[in-house]
C-alpha cells in the first residue's frame, strides 16, 4: 500500500479535528491557548492517533467507523504533545530544539509551559468523555479513558519517565531499561492500538491480537529511537542528537551495539506483523505503519 498518501489522508484528517478541539485563542486565556497551539501544531508526525484510526478499521470497514473516533485521536495526541513539553523542561531533559524548533518553555517561559501540558493532557480526557452524538457509546468512552488513562499514568508514561529520571547515570540491568521503554513510550503507543479495537467493538481474540501489534511496535519505536539519537543528526532529528550519551542514559545500542540494536528492532516489527496473520486487506495500514516506524529517519 501508498504508506505515505495514507499518513498524508490521515494527519490531515487529525490536524482539522485538532483545530476544531483547540480553537483560536480568546481573551483572557490568550497566551496559554497559543502556548498549547504552538506544541500541538509543531509539526508531529501524529503516529499515536493514526494508529488508533487504523486499528479501528482492521476490525471494521473505514466507512463504518466514520469520524466518531476522532475525538479519542485527538485526545492522544494531546496527551502525547504535554509528554514532550514536560520532558522538555529544564527540570526533566532540558531541551531547546523539538521538531527543529525551539521548546514551549524556551518561547513562552517554565510557567506557561507546565500549564500548556496541564491543559492538554486535561482536555484529552474532556475529548474522551464527552458525548458528541457520532457513535461511541458511553460504555465504550469510559473503557477508552480508563486504557488511555492507565497507559499514560503512574504504571505507564509517567512512570517510566520517573524511572529514566531516577536511573540517569547509573548502570542498571536490560530488564530496567526493558520496563522504562515499555512504560515511557511503549504504553501509549499501545493503548492507542487498544481505544480503536474498543471503538470497533473488538472480541477479545481481536483485543489480544492488536495488543500484541501494540507492544511489539511500541518496543521497535523506542529501539528505532535509541538508534536515531545515537546516529542522527541534531539537523535530521530537530532535536538534540547524541543526547541519551550526554545525559548518561542506557540505551539499546549500549547494551547492543548499533547492528544488533538495529536487528532487534526488525525482530519486533516482524512480530507486530506476524499478530495480523489473521487479518486481509483492513490491516494493510497497519503492516505498512509497522514498517514505516521501523525505516523512520526522524
Ligand atoms: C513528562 C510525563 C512525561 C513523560 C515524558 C514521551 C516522554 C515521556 C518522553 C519523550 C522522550 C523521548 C524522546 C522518548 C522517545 C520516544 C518518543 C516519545 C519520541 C517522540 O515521539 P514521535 O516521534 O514525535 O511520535 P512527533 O514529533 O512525531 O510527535
Amino acid at each position: 500500500m501508498e504508506i505515505q498518501k495514507y499518513l498524508s489522508e490521515q494527519k490531515e484528517r487529525v490536524e482539522t479535528a485538532l483545530k476544531h478541539y483547540i480553537p483560536a485563542p480568546v481573551v483572557p486565556f490568550t497566551r496559554h491557548i497559543e502556548s498549547m497551539r504552538y506544541s500541538v501544531f509543531a509539526g508531529g508526525k501524529r503516529i499515536r492517533p493514526i494508529l488508533c484510526l487504523a486499528a479501528a478499521e482492521t476490525i471494521r470497514a473505514k466507512g463504518e467507523i466514520g469520524d466518531s473516533l476522532l475525538p479519542v485521536a485527538c485526545a492522544l495526541e494531546c496527551i502525547h504533545t504535554y509528554s514532550l513539553i514536560h520532558d522538555d523542561l529544564p527540570a526533566m531533559d532540558n531541551d531547546e530544539l523539538r521538531r527543529g524548533k525551539p521548546t514551549n518553555h524556551v518561547l513562552y517561559g517554565e510557567a506557561e509551559a507546565i500549564l500548556a501540558g496541564d491543559g492538554l493532557l486535561t482536555l484529552a480526557f474532556e475529548l474522551i468523555t464527552t458525548d458528541d452524538g457520532q457513535g461511541l457509546s458511553a460504555v465504550q468512552r469510559l473503557d477508552i479513558a480508563q486504557i488511555i488513562a492507565r497507559a499514560a499514568g503512574s504504571f505507564g508514561m509517567v512512570g517510566g519517565q520517573f524511572l529514566d529520571i531516577a536511573n540517569e547515570n547509573s548502570q542498571y540491568p536490560f530488564e530496567m531499561l526493558q520496563m522504562i521503554h515499555r512504560r515511557k513510550t511503549g504504553a501509549l503507543i499501545t493503548a492507542s492500538v487498544q481505544a480503536g479495537a474498543i471503538a470497533a467493538g473488538a472480541c477479545a481474540d481481536d483485543s489480544r491480537a492488536l495488543s500484541v501489534y501494540g507492544d511489539e511496535i511500541g518496543l521497535a519505536f523506542q529501539i528505532v529511537d535509541d538508534l536515531l539519537n545515537a546516529t542522527s543528526t541534531t539537523e535530521k532529528l530537530g532535536k538534540a542528537a547524541g543526547s541519551d550519551e550526554t545525559m548518561g542514559k542506557a540505551t539499546y545500542p549500549g547494551y547492543f551495539g548499533i547492528d544488533e540494536t538495529r536487528k532487534k528492532a526488525q525482530e519486533a516489527t516482524a512480530r507486530a506483523k506476524e499478530a495480523l496473520c489473521t487479518y486481509g486487506e483492513n490491516a494493510e495500514p497497519l503492516r505498512s505503519l509497522a514498517e514505516y516506524l521501523f525505516k523512520r529517519t526522524y
